[in-house]
Formats: C-alpha cells, sequence, structure tokens
C-alpha cells in the first residue's frame, strides 16, 4: 500500500484561485465543468508538472484558457490528470466529466439515494467529481452552478449565499451559490431534490440577518423543529462563549437517509445522517435528542474551527476535531448538566478511545503515516483530541486558554494550520514552553500513573508520589514521560476540601506531572487526609493509587469534586469486579462487598434531587472497563457473569429502596427532552434494570409493563433494552409488537435492530444473520449495517463466543460489504481492536477470522489497512 507521511508534507506547486462549477445533474451521467484559475504556488517547486488528483472519473474535455490540449501534454487516467509542462503563470483551466451518482455506493464524491442527490467530500471526495488538487491547503472561492429537473430536484443547493435562479429548459432549472470564503475543496457541497423545510432566522451579535433552513424529507418537517432550536443556541454559545459569529446570509441543514459519517461540516450547508437531526417525543429518545443537540452544535462551531482555519494537511485533523469536540463538549456541559456530560465524556473515551490505544490499531492524536486517512477519523483524534485540549486549558488556566483562542483566530484565520501554530499561540500568551506538551499529540498510548501517599504525623506533611509510565505501542516501543497535569484535592474528615499548602504558601490545585516520577508534599495537615485525585478526570490516564476501599468510598459520599464523587464509587465497584472475575476462573470464593450497595443505594434515596448524576453513579462499569482493567487474557463471558452477579446482588440488598425509587420516579405525564426530565427517566430505568437483574417474573412484569404503557420513544425503547436482557417470551412479544408499530420507520427499527444485535444471550448471533435477510434491514444503508452489524461488534459476549463464529460473521460481513461501501466496512473491523487482550482460545479464533480476511482478493485500501495493522 502506499504510504503517506507527515514527514514528506511539501507546499502543493500550484493554486487554485477561483473554482466555478458547473454541475448538469443527470442520475448516471451527471456532467461536471470545473473552471479553474491555476497559478504557479512561489513556495512551490519550479518547472514541477501539474497532477490532480481524480477517482473513478471520466474525462469529456480539458482545456488551458479557452484552447485544446494537445494529446501529448496530457495524461489522463481514472485517477490523475497530468500536465507535464504546465504554463508558467496564472491560467485557466477548464474540464469537463462526467459522473454515475446512482452507481456511486461508497457514497463519497456526488451520490443519489432516495431520488435525492448529496454530496460527501471529507476527506478526499471531490476527487470523484473532478480532477483536482484534492488537498485541505489548497484554499479556492466556490460559484457553483447546479441545473436539474424541476420535478425531481425543486431544491438545489451549494455553499455560501444564493447568487442567482432560473429556467434552464427542458423542464430543469438551475441555481447559482457563491461562497466568497476561500475554502478547501473537502468542505464543498451539494444537494439537490424535492425536500420539505424548516425555515427560522438569527440576528448575530454585530446584527447580521441570517436565514436558517433545515431540510427533511417531506412529512418530516415537525421532526426539525428541535435541530433547529439547537442552532440558534449554538450559534448565540458561539458568539458568548468564543466572540464567534457566522459569516454568511443563509446557514442550511440538509437531512439525508444514506450517509457515511454522523454529519459534515461543509461551509454554510452542513449534510446530516438524518439520524442526528430527526427528533419527536414519539420518535426519539431522550440520547437522540442530546446527540443531535451535541452534533448540531458541533457541525456549527466547525465554522470557525475546520472551516475559517482549516487543516494544512490531514495529519492536522485534530487541529480542527479535538478543538471542535472540546467546544462542543463545553456547550452541553453549559446547556445541561456539567459534571454529568464530563462523566458521560468519559465514560465514552475509555470505552472507546482507551480500548483503542490499548490495541493493534493504537496511533498518536497526530499520526506520523497513514495508508488510508478514512480509519483515522478515531476516538483518538476525536475524543483524546478534545482531552488535549482540555489538558491545555487546565494547565495554562482559563485566562490564558481564552487569550490563546483570541490569537488564534486572529492570527490565522484564512489560513490551513498546523498543530505547532496552534500551540504556539498559547505558548505566547502564557509564556510557558509547551514543547513537552507537544508530547501528547506524538506519543500514541494511555499513560499509566501510580501514586503512593504517605502521611507524617510529625511533620503534619502529606507526600504524594506520582510516577507515570506511557505504554510501548505499534512503531513506539519507547516513550518519555509527558506532562500531565494532576488536579489534587485533599478532603478532610468532615468531608471538605482542605487548603493546600505547598513551602508555606498556598499551593495551586493543578500539579503539573513532568518527569518519570514527580513528589510533592501539603504542609499543615493535623491528619491525614484522603487525596482526591484528577479532579474532573484533568488528564486522560489510568490512575492506580494506594487509597484504600474505605478512602474511595468516604469519597464517594463526600468528595466536593463531582466527578471524582462518581468516579470513587465506580472504583470500589471495579476493584470487587476484577476480584469477582478471578474468583470465578480459579474457583475461589466470591469477594462480596456490601458497601458497593450502600453507595448506590445513595442514587436512590428519595432525597436524591439531581436524578442524571444519581443514574450515572447508579451505573456499574462496563464490562468493558472491566476487561481493560484486567489487561490481559480476558474472558469475557467471565465478566459479564461477574457484573451480573454484582448487580444481582446490590438488587437484592436494595430491593425495597429500588422499588421506592422507581415507583416516585414514574412519568407524571407531558414529555420534555430537557436535561432534568431525561435524568429523572434515566434513573427510573436504572432502577427497572435492577429490579429485573435476576430475570424473575416481578422484574419482567414490570419492564413489559413500561413498556406497555409508555407515553414516549424514551421509555418504550429503555423497557425494550430491559426486555431484551432476559430471554423471556415478554422480550420476543414486546419486539414484535414495537415492529407492528414502527416498521415503517428505518431509524425506529434501526433501535430495534440494535437492541437485539447487543443482547447477551446465546442465539444473538442466528438471531443477527436472520435479521440480515429481513425487510428491516439494507446493506446499502449505513445506519442499518451499524445498527445489525456494528452493534453486534460491540457485543462483549456473543462477538467474543467462544467458538469465533462471532469474529467469523464480522470478518466475513466486512468482506460482503467492501466492494459496495469500503469506509463503513473497515469500521465494522473496530470490533476486532482489542482482539489481542483476549484468553488464547478466543484469541486464536479472531486472528484466524482476521487471517482469513486478510488472504480474500481485492480487498480495499480501507479493509486492507485496518486488517494489516490488527494482525500487525
Ligand atoms: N468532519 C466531520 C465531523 O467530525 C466528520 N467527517 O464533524
Ligand atoms: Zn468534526
Amino acid at each position: 500500500p502506499q504510504i503517506v507521511r507527515l514527514a514528506d508534507y511539501r507546499p502543493s506547486d500550484f493554486l487554485i484561485e477561483t473554482v466555478d462549477l458547473d454541475v448538469n445533474l443527470h442520475p448516471t451521467a451527471t456532467r461536471v465543468t470545473a473552471r479553474l484559475s491555476i497559478r504557479p504556488n512561489p513556495d512551490g517547486r519550479e518547472r514541477a508538472a501539474l497532477v490532480l488528483d481524480g477517482e473513478d472519473l471520466k474525462l469529456v474535455s480539458a482545456a488551458i484558457d479557452g484552447g485544446a490540449i494537445e494529446a501529448d501534454a496530457l495524461d489522463v487516467s481514472p485517477e490523475r490528470l497530468t500536465l507535464a509542462n504546465p504554463p508558467r503563470r496564472p491560467f485557466e483551466l477548464t474540464i469537463v466529466t462526467e459522473i454515475d451518482p446512482t452507481a456511486n455506493t461508497r457514497l463519497m464524491g456526488l451520490y443519489r439515494s432516495n431520488g435525492a442527490y448529496t454530496t460527501q467530500c471529507e476527506a478526499e471526495g471531490f476527487r470523484r467529481i473532478t480532477y483536482f488538487l484534492d488537498r485541505p491547503d489548497v484554499l479556492a472561492v466556490y460559484t457553483t452552478r447546479v441545473e436539474g429537473p424541476k420535478d425531481e430536484t425543486p431544491v438545489l443547493l451549494s455553499n455560501g449565499n444564493l447568487a442567482e435562479t432560473g429556467e434552464a429548459g427542458d423542464g430543469r432549472h438551475f441555481a447559482v451559490w457563491h461562497d466568497p470564503h476561500p475554502k478547501p475543496s473537502y468542505l464543498f457541497a451539494l444537494v439537490a431534490g424535492d425536500l420539505g423545510v424548516v425555515e427560522d432566522r438569527f440576528v448575530t451579535a454585530s446584527g447580521r440577518d441570517v436565514a436558517l433552513k433545515v431540510f427533511v424529507e417531506h412529512g418530516r418537517e415537525d421532526r426539525a423543529t428541535y435541530a433547529m432550536d439547537a442552532i440558534k443556541r449554538s450559534m448565540r454559545w458561539d458568539e458568548e462563549a468564543f466572540g464567534r459569529e457566522y459569516d454568511l446570509d443563509v446557514f442550511m441543514v440538509v437531512a439525508v437517509s444514506h450517509f457515511n459519517m454522523g454529519a459534515m461540516e461543509n461551509k454554510g450547508l452542513n449534510v446530516f445522517n438524518d439520524k442526528y437531526v430527526l427528533a419527536s417525543p414519539e420518535t426519539a429518545t431522550d440520547g437522540d435528542y442530546a446527540n443531535i443537540e451535541a452534533i448540531i452544535a458541533h457541525e456549527y462551531f466547525h465554522n470557525w474551527t475546520g472551516n475559517r482555519i482549516t487543516c494544512r494537511d490531514w495529519f492536522q485533523l485534530c487541529l480542527k476535531e479535538g478543538l471542535t469536540v472540546f467546544r462542543d463538549q463545553e456547550f452541553t456541559s453549559d446547556t445541561r448538566s456539567r459534571p454529568v456530560k464530563r462523566i458521560q465524556d468519559v465514560r465514552n473515551l475509555r470505552a472507546a478511545q482507551f480500548a483503542e490505544d490499548s490495541g493493534p490499531l493504537a496511533h498518536p492524536v497526530r499520526p506520523q503515516a497513514y495508508a488510508e486517512i478514512n480509519n483515522f477519523y478515531t476516538p483518538t483524534v476525536y475524543e483524546k483530541g478534545a482531552e488535549v485540549i482540555r489538558m491545555l486549558k487546565v494547565l495554562i488556566g482559563p485566562e490564558a486558554f481564552k487569550a490563546g483562542m483570541d490569537l488564534y483566530f486572529d492570527r490565522h484565520d484564512g489560513q490551513a494550520c498546523t498543530i505547532e501554530q496552534f500551540v504556539a499561540c498559547f505558548a505566547e500568551v502564557s509564556g510557558r514552553d509547551l514543547d513537552q506538551f507537544m508530547l501528547w499529540y506524538h506519543q500514541a498510548g494511555t499513560p499509566s500513573v501510580e501514586v503512593t501517599t504517605a502521611y507524617d504525623a510529625a511533620t503534619k506533611t502529606f507526600t504524594i508520589e506520582a510516577t507515570q509510565r506511557v505504554p510501548p505501542t505499534p512503531g513506539q516501543p519507547t516513550k518519555a514521560p509527558a506532562v500531565i497535569p494532576m488536579v489534587v484535592g485533599l478532603v478532610g474528615p468532615d468531608g471538605r476540601d482542605l487548603p493546600l499548602v505547598v513551602g508555606g504558601r498556598k499551593a495551586d490545585a493543578v500539579v503539573a506531572l513532568t518527569s518519570a516520577t514527580t513528589r510533592v508534599t501539603f504542609e499543615g495537615l493535623e491528619q491525614r487526609p484522603v487525596a482526591s485525585l484528577f479532579r474532573n478526570f484533568s488528564a486522560p490516564v489510568k490512575l492506580s493509587a494506594d487509597l484504600t476501599d474505605d478512602d474511595y468510598l468516604f469519597l464517594a459520599a463526600n468528595d466536593p469534586d463531582p466527578f471524582n464523587r462518581w468516579q470513587a464509587g465506580q472504583t470500589v465497584a471495579l476493584r470487587n469486579l476484577v476480584a469477582r472475575v478471578a474468583a470465578l476462573r480459579t474457583g475461589g470464593a466470591t469477594p462480596e462487598e456490601p458497601r458497593i450497595a450502600d453507595a448506590v443505594g445513595r442514587a436512590f434515596a428519595p432525597g436524591e434531587t439531581d436524578h442524571a448524576f444519581a443514574a450515572q453513579v447508579a451505573a456499574l462499569p462496563s464490562e468493558g472497563d472491566v476487561a481493560r482493567e484486567i489487561g490481559d487474557d480476558v474472558d469475557p463471558d467471565a465478566i459479564h457473569a461477574a457484573r451480573r452477579a454484582l448487580k444481582g446482588a446490590i438488587a437484592a440488598s436494595l430491593a425495597d429502596e429500588i422499588a421506592a425509587a422507581y415507583a416516585r420516579l414514574q412519568d407524571t405525564g407531558h414529555y420534555s427532552p430537557d436535561a432534568a426530565s431525561a435524568g429523572r427517566r434515566a434513573l427510573k430505568v436504572s432502577a427497572l434494570d435492577y429490579l429485573a437483574a435476576d430475570g424473575g417474573a416481578e422484574g419482567v412484569a414490570l419492564a413489559k409493563a413500561l413498556f406497555d404503557g409508555a407515553t414516549n420513544m424514551t421509555d418504550r425503547i429503555m423497557a425494550l433494552q430491559v426486555l431484551s436482557l432476559h430471554a423471556a417470551p415478554a422480550r420476543d412479544a414486546a419486539l414484535d409488537a414495537f415492529a407492528a408499530s414502527y416498521g415503517s420507520d428505518p431509524l425506529l427499527m434501526d433501535k430495534w435492530l440494535l437492541i437485539q444485535a447487543s443482547a447477551p444471550l446465546p442465539d444473538t448471533l442466528d438471531r443477527v444473520r436472520e435479521l440480515t435477510r429481513s425487510r428491516y434491514f439494507d446493506f446499502g444503508n449505513p445506519n442499518r449495517v451499524r445498527s445489525l452489524v456494528g452493534a453486534f461488534g460491540a457485543n462483549p459476549t456473543q462477538f467474543n463466543r467462544a467458538d469465533g463464529a462471532g469474529y467469523a460473521f464480522v470478518a466475513e460481513t466486512a468482506r460482503a460489504l467492501d466492494a459496495r461501501n469500503p469506509q463503513v466496512a473497515a469500521r465494522l473491523l473496530g470490533a476486532f481492536k482489542t482482539w489481542r487482550a483476549l484468553e488464547p482460545g478466543r484469541r486464536a479464533k479472531a486472528e484466524d477470522a482476521l487471517r482469513t480476511l486478510s488472504r480474500a482478493s481485492g480487498l480495499s485500501a480501507d479493509v486492507g489497512d485496518i486488517v494489516r495493522r490488527a494482525l500487525g
């Protein structure tokens, strides 16, 4: 495979200043005329050839300054257009290509689905539309004329502001869009179809009147109002929190049913997977509402972090993604509950990113090389990328962070930048040397930090000693110590924070761990305090500390830091789960820890009013959390059994409290998706989950009753989820009833597919196979594939069946999908990211499946790359 390396970066030899596109839509023969004003780049090489990227393109004609190009001066293939000796002055290159949007099943470039035309150009899709310098550091001003039949495509959209519309004869019409902001080709978009629209307005802080439009399938307009509201709130928030205003006359969002990703931040014309736009109480869960809000915000925030300031090359992907995830996390924190958002983000980080970072697919936040860039839209680039920004803020403080952001926007607006340029802004405003900080971008692997503490009664001092280790990862056998911000608190016996004093002075709560071992001694402590470490999860590390269960239980009840109050309970439960797994595998006695139930019991106490937080406290560490804590020789069945047993023990000891909570938390009427109401429902289902933990008739009946009587989709889905854990007749009855009611709504049937694929039951694989043949499934739709096969790949016990059938199924499915949609096929193989940590029997079976796949002929670059690295 062709490897692209960061070290090989060179500026483009040519620049493109303006792009005039004329796209003449036809289902199978769309004609694209591109007039490019090109000039040699003063920073490029002299006498270089002009090499334009292409993919699956058919050239119709090419001309320079209106004149035909001699045949021997032009070299054309579907993948490349080369002019060996182009003019050494500014010139206009006109290229006409023909493409087939209907045959485009990869969903990259211009494609047609459900009768509508859509584009997806990030990362390298524009080259499937026309020959181009398809790289993010070539920024051009686009004018796009879209022409299509009036009946099939009454709506014609592209980036920027609408300049002109008119008749084109033959029942056709056109629209011309002009985007004054120079942009890289990956931000180009075009949408054409027969769509419904919801409209609104927003006036920016400086008085620009912006038309807002959300386009959806006809008849679904009432499901777009929440997304519209989220747009307006995002726009206001970015003005208030980051001083960023919108910069065009119109902002548009289009919901499409066939989409490889969640959404795409094309300038002025965001294209969304419809699952992240459409919502109503009858069709969406609380989780859907929260996702829509966060993703609308994310894509909108890209307008400044990504679009106005873009990436020099794809190695800098985290420049826009990590930063924009950080920004959307902050938005949600301000909009909903900050501690709950932090807990949810950390749960996700550990589940997705820590898992990736500990296995064969580990890579730095800024990779050094790639074979296929599509495979680097990862939790490491996105979520760890956001953690790195968060650490930067903790290290330099909020004021310097804000000043650094302002400087970045000011200095680099309109540019394609690197991480170095971004970090330099913060070094400059804070006066700090951030060289060591850059290691967070270079070194893969989750650092582990081991902490020992010592109280000295004679000197009234408390010493914390932290030793860090960054584990080896593929291609990086040895690591240097990173700079790790450890935010500490010392909690006194009354549960309150004690003053932090070092060297006779008030000390900062942020302790920067900069060497292999860092020691800090706090003074003036009359008694041994309990250390609260890495408050608010101040760094993405694995902590192991010499704190006892007593210490953690004390923190779970008292820590003033809400994140660590939650974390302390999780830590005790995790220790217990690991011990239970060991006992199960060796036949030892079950290690009981009744005080875990006490901690969980607080979540269900009548006085608890922060239901969303309580629901997090009540949720035990996941099976994945336990697997990662164990590290190797992982037996997923033992983990499942241990977790089930602990859940059962808690349910048994708190039966009355939880039953009372369940009764108290019942819905009182009108549904609202707000955070407090969602929190109450989350705690309610957590109660239900415990009540049904043993699979007994009583709990199952409660779940069935909630399902039958549900007045909103959140309750209905949560009840179905609880039922799906148990092979009871009630489960199948509920699944059938759900299909009977919602069989015609694919987004709802996705939930139905996902629930069945996630069930920890021995017949799950058979059922999943059967469902691939059902009318609710469609290999051509990424959402269906992810809901069924993707969810199965994330099923801890059934993907990891001891007989290897789960591995074979996912590998074979990815192979079958590869010819149609390599990007989605490669995603499915993410299920194998932790295969090396399995016990030997399963590990051999997983390896077999991967090796068989690797021998298949004609694998795409996407799938080939994942398989090679997974086995690597
Ligand atoms: N750039 C998109 C996003 O993360 C994904 N392609 O918003
Ligand atoms: Zn993004």
